[in-house]
């Protein structure tokens, strides 16, 4: 591992360009790299390779990453602080993905949740990729050599899974990978389905009722937070046995800056009825200037390819020396 004693901490995190990016990923990811960025040394990739591990149509995937990378600048990533780059564009991702392959036993890949979730929703369309899917990770996250990993609690087993991967490289070849640590802030960091205030929104949900999109326009947001799942109860609360009742709260309190007993008391009365136009209208007005800022970029001839294009080559220098490192370990003969 270089000595890196003095420079800032380095962090590293990406999202798939499946659909568009939701609130979810906002309050749980996005908003804490934004955050982030300003302490660390921040690489933040579009995982475009994961998200082919589920069948997508190409020109779909092509515009999904785009739309995915301008809203991290929309949401606020600076590219001039941090790093922001499509997975693919590295091809050091896939190489090492091989390497770590070779040490991965599989019954740490059959443990894997989100794996088991989704085979079971694709039948017989499991591909391999599906299941290899936290190895990409590991050399997503292993070849950045990152202090943390800035991610949703969802995420919480496949970080696992990666500093489990570091270690055994590391046994095997000689301490040389960093053990990444998982950086899970609490407040956000699982947001529920607006159907069904058990399940975590998600992007690969089939019905777009059950998450708020970034892009989606104000009227839709309105909509979906008035068809949003509630109960009978009058009085709002977090409370773990009104699960609809409390992602609403916890949507209110986070993008209001409230603290939690400031809204409670404020909705202490309420019904549903009048807190839902309360809620829509913040969320509307919250999300506003992340359109106007992503339909600036999107309508800026070159920019988003310029970024991208600088993007790939300063995460290409990082990479290419760690596996560089990892292929001697290994035993690879260098190229002559
Ligand atoms: P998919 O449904 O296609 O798996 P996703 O909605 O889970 O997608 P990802 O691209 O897999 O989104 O995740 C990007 C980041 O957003 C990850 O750090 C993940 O932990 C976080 N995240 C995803 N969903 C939520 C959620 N409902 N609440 C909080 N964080 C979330
Ligand atoms: N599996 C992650 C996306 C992801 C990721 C990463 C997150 C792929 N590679 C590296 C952090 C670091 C997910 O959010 N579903």
């Amino acid at each position: 591992m270089p000595d890196d004693s003095t420079a800032p901490k380095r962090i590293l995190s990406g999202a798939q360009p499946t659909g568009q990016l939701h609130l979810g990923n906002y309050l749980g990811a996005v908003r804490n790299w934004v955050s982030e960025q300003r302490q660390y040394d921040s690489y933040f990739c579009v995982v475009d390779l994961h998200a082919l591990t589920v069948p997508q149509e190409a020109a779909e995937l092509r515009a999904a990453t785009r739309r995915t990378a301008a809203l991290y600048l929309a949401c606020g990533i600076d590219p001039e602080r941090s790093t922001v780059f499509v997975q693919s564009h590295v091809p050091a991702h896939t190489e090492l993905t091989w390497l770590f392959n070779c040490l991965t036993p599989i019954n740490w890949l059959e443990r894997m949740i989100q794996f088991k979730e989704k085979a079971i929703k694709l039948g017989e369309e499991v591909g391999i990729g599906l299941f290899d899917y936290p190895v990409l990770q590991a050399a997503d996250i292993l070849l950045y050599e990152p202090h943390l990993v800035p991610v949703g609690e969802d995420q919480r087993q496949h970080l696992e899974l990666t500093r489990d991967i570091a270690r055994r490289f590391n046994d095997r070849y000689g301490e040389s990978l960093r053990v990444p640590e998982v950086l899970i802030r609490k407040e956000g960091a699982r947001v529920m389905s607006l159907q069904d205030g058990n399940s975590k929104m998600s992007k690969s949900d089939p019905s777009d009722l059950s998450r708020l999109n970034l892009l989606d326009a104000p009227d839709k947001l309105r909509d979906k937070i008035k068809r949003a799942k509630s109960d009978a109860v009058m009085g709002l609360q977090f409370d773990p046995a009104r699960p609809e009742c409390t992602n609403l709260l916890t949507i209110y309190q986070l993008l209001s800056g409230e603290s939690p007993e400031a809204v409670e008391a404020r909705f202490a009365d309420a019904g549903f009825g009048r807190f839902k136009p309360i809620l829509a209208d913040l969320v509307i007005e919250y999300l506003r200037p992340i359109r106007e800022r992503y339909d600036a970029i999107a309508g800026e001839s070159g920019y988003l390819e310029g970024i991208l294009r600088e993007g790939a080559l300063r995460a290409s220098k990082v990479a290419g020396l760690t596996l560089e490192r990892i292929r001697a370990r290994m035993g690879l003969l260098p190229p002559f």
